[in-house]
């Protein structure tokens, strides 16, 4: 929706009120009609002059149709930008082609610091306390919640000059919003890619395994079990070799890659605010610590029963992520979990005979964690200081950028030629020949010539839909979708809600966590390899309890009442 539509439609609102108090004062005489078309007359004026300086504003920007009314600078003022350089970005500020775009269309002038990924936290910090500022920040601000009073609030900016944004992430999709907002306070801008992805990770296990050892793909926990076991006594990757397979292998306790997702195999999730994994979960509206569920103890049990019995990998909880990608590139992983495709772990070729699968089930259930929104979702990346004399015109600019489905793709993808190329059907696929280009990949190829985590370009499904899916990638996305989703009957519908709490809390909170999570991360590598029984689940109980787990849960009660009231 464009500015002057977003306008009338609140304008329209304020008379619609004014005329229903009106009316029902006075009753409808003659005379009473024409008191109220005066009255509403007024009443239009007075929100013409209420919205007065935005009106007058935006109308500089916008015409009557809302579209662009171009240049919207005239290059007087030059924006200082400080950038954050990824060490994958091979080119310049100039190969941002939707940047580019965008500065040749407004007319804005840029002048650009580039400071690599590696040292970006440290200039931050610098920055923030000279106060020397930029007019725009582009990369992560992490901790934004300390800096808010040297970024400039642009929560009532945003919907008078960047009303296509302004819906998208209020209207479209309200978690956006309310995990960028500080205090209800807008001071950034997201980067976000709605690709209809709900889950963190996804399960997998290699049916030509399961074919040779006469096994059907597990569905509960008891099922798992014996195909871990027949993958283990048989020579299931038919090398000629019985005891070459690794039945299970994974990277630590990593929540995507490691021990951590068997929660869901147990009816657990490890939830925690924004996104983060801090052994909390929802349920019926009360935040729970998971490490001391009895669904916990259990998932250890059997945990130490697949470990002792040589169905887990033994390296598991020491080995380099590439160790794990190199025994699965040599056939001799049957089931894992990653955070990505699948072949990320096994190559293409052995990952030509694997499928995904939705977790085996316990007595307790298995869930599948949801991501709101499905998609990409980078917080704090585009900020404008308190330093910029004019905002409005920089989120002119983001509008710009996300004002056509053209756009938002290069935006987030970079040009056609570069990480994707047009197929036979006209569908964007990835670009797969890097001969003579300056990227050698395709991550390479976007983070040079895309604004990913940097310009706040916000991705809908149009976009998503605009991509070639091809492989690996269809049976991914279709599983990410579907089987994996709303509709598959696993999804975990309590997930925490997207939110910034206050910053006494959450620095309260991450410092309680530091030691928790230390404690529960050698709990866990404990009770896996050397087994655990009522007496140590007892002891445990205590540590936890001395730990403070009842203030941890208490903060996360009142942060989760916040944001669901
Ligand atoms: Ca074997
Ligand atoms: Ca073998």
């Amino acid at each position: 929706m464009r500015y002057q539509q977003f306008l009338k439609r609140m304008t329209g609102l304020a008379v619609a009120a004014v005329l229903a108090g009106v009316t029902c004062a006075c009753g409808a005489s003659q005379a009473d009609t024409e008191a109220v078309s005066e009255e509403t007359a007024a009443a239009e004026a007075n929100v013409g002059e209420d919205t007065g300086n935005a009106s007058e504003g935006a109308s500089r920007y916008y015409d009557e149709n809302g579209e662009f009314i171009l240049p919207i600078s005239d290059g007087s003022y030059t924006y200082k930008i400080l950038w954050e350089k990824d060490v994958n970005d091979v080119g310049t500020i100039e190969d941002k082609e939707i940047l580019m775009q965008a500065l040749e269309a407004t007319g804005i002038k840029i002048e650009v610091e580039e400071v690599s990924s590696q040292s970006w936290d440290e200039r931050l910090s610098v920055l923030f306390a000279s106060g020397d500022l930029p007019d725009i920040i582009c990369g992560p601000i992490n901790n934004i919640a300390n800096f808010t009073d040297q970024c400039m609030d642009i929560t009532d900016l945003l919907p008078e000059y960047a009303p296509w944004m302004y819906d998208f992430m209020y209207h479209q999709e309200p978690a956006v919003a309310s995990s960028e907002v500080i205090n209800g306070r807008l001071y950034s801008l997201p980067q976000v890619r709605i690709n209809g992805v709900y889950p963190r990770f996804f399960w997998s296990i290699n049916t030509k395994w399961l074919e040779r050892v006469g096994l059907d793909i597990p569905t509960t926990t008891d099922e798992l079990y014996e195909v871990l076991k027949a993958f283990k006594e048989q020579d299931a990757n038919g090398n000629g070799d019985p005891n070459d397979e690794i039945p299970y292998s994974f990277f630590g306790l990593d929540n995507n890659d490691g021990l951590y997702s068997w929660m869901n195999m147990f009816g657990l999730i490890n939830d925690g605010a924004n996104r983060a994994q801090q052994y909390i979960m929802v349920e019926d509206g009360q935040v729970l610590f998971v490490p001391t569920d009895d669904r916990f103890y259990e998932m250890l049990q059997y945990l130490n029963k697949l470990y002792s019995e040589g169905l887990l990998d033994q390296d598991g909880m020491v080995q380099e992520y590439t160790d794990r990608t190199a025994k699965g590139n040599a056939d001799q992983l049957g089931f894992i979990n990653a955070g990505g495709l699948m072949t990320t772990v096994t190559g293409n070729e052995v990952g030509e005979e694997f499928t995904y699968l939705l977790p085996p089930a316990s007595k307790y259930g298995s869930v599948i964690q949801q991501n709101d929104p499905a998609g990409e979702l980078a917080n704090h990346i585009f900020t404008i200081t308190t330093a910029c004399e004019h905002p409005e015109e920089l989120l002119v600019m983001c509008e710009w950028m996300n004002s056509s489905s053209e756009n938002r793709f290069v935006g987030r993808f970079g040009p056609e030629g570069a990480g994707w190329v047009f197929d036979d059907e006209g569908k964007r696929a990835n670009q797969s020949d890097f001969t003579n280009k300056p990227y050698a990949n395709r991550s390479q190829a976007s983070l040079t010539t895309g604004g990913q985590n940097r310009l706040p370009v916000l991705c809908t499904l149009e976009e998503e839909k605009m991509r070639a899916y091809v492989g690996f990638s269809i049976e991914y996305n279709e599983f990410g979708m579907n089987d994996y989703g709303p509709a598959g009957g696993h999804a975990y519908e309590e997930g925490f809600p997207l939110g910034n709490d206050t910053l006494e809390a959450a620095a309260e909170r991450s410092q309680m966590f530091t030691e928790i999570d230390t404690y529960i991360q050698n709990f866990v590598a404990e009770s896996v390899t050397l087994g655990i029984d009522e007496a140590k689940w007892k002891n445990h109980l205590d540590r936890c309890a001395a730990l403070d787990v009842k203030g941890y849960l208490e903060s996360y009660q009142s942060l989760y009442d916040t944001l669901t009231k």
